[in-house]
């Protein structure tokens, strides 16, 4: 390669590197009352061990730009922090309608398999997935391709507390914590939409939720 040519790629890798960190990817995250969506928020933005989060979300906050950065790579991501309890479900649909999140993070914890009677989770994951799978939005209006996020993750936070109980056996894929949310996989799988099983603890581990962030924009 001439030392012209050579110069040339190293200057575009630069450029590049610089608009993934200007370009912000937008992320959406949902999940239920105290599954740690704000926690999850902190540890995006701020790195390391999160405070223990008392105070619950109301409503939609503005979204906030972050930047991920884990082996060498960096990345900016945007997204806002919501409230979890059913009111605010309609508000999840208002910041997806509005932001078009490219990737959809919706998170759970381990209530479902504590309590059989627990079923926050899988009620308002069925909200979720018809929400996404919907082929128009309320208003009747027609959605386009790109109104569809790339990917949909289903992340099972708080392993520090239930890991013990439920290790984590060969494959995350198998795991029990996500068995009521396949149905709702595959029919997303079914019109095109990739989903992905992840495991964290997004108080205490930021490398697995810098690490999961970064899965999501390079393998979908
Ligand atoms: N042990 C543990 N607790 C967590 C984790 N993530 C969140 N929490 C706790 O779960 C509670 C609810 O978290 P929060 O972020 O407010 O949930 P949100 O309602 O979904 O926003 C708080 O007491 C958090 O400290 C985790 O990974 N491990
Ligand atoms: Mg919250």
């Amino acid at each position: 390669m001439s030392v012209v040519a050579g110069f040339t790629v190293v200057l575009l890798e630069g450029i590049f590197a610089i608009y993934k960190k200007v370009h912000a990817i937008n992320f959406g995250i949902y999940g239920v009352s105290k599954v740690g969506k704000t926690t999850l928020h902190h540890q995006i933005r701020t790195r390391g061990e999160v405070p223990d989060i008392k105070k619950r979300t109301v409503g939609l906050e503005k979204p906030t730009r972050k930047i991920v950065k884990i082996d060498g790579n960096i990345q900016t991501v945007r997204s806002s922090d919501v409230g979890g309890e059913s009111i605010y479900w309609s508000l999840w649909l208002k910041d997806y309608k509005k932001r078009k999140p490219k990737y959809v993070i919706f998170m759970i914890d381990d209530r479902h398999l504590n309590n059989r009677a627990s079923l926050e989770h899988q009620v308002a994951w069925k909200y979720l997935v018809d929400m996404i799978m919907s082929e128009t939005w309320p208003n009747g209006k027609k959605k386009k391709h790109k109104d569809y996020p790339e990917a949909i993750g289903v992340w099972a936070n708080k392993f520090d507390l239930w890991g013990k109980n439920y290790p984590l056996g060969e494959t995350i894929d198998k795991h029990p914590i996500f068995e009521p949310f396949k149905y709702g996989m595959q029919k997303l799988n079914g019109i095109g939409i990739p989903t992905y099983k992840y495991i964290v603890s997004a108080k205490s581990d930021p490398e697995m939720v810098y690490r999961g962030i970064m899965t999501m924009i390079k393998d979908y």
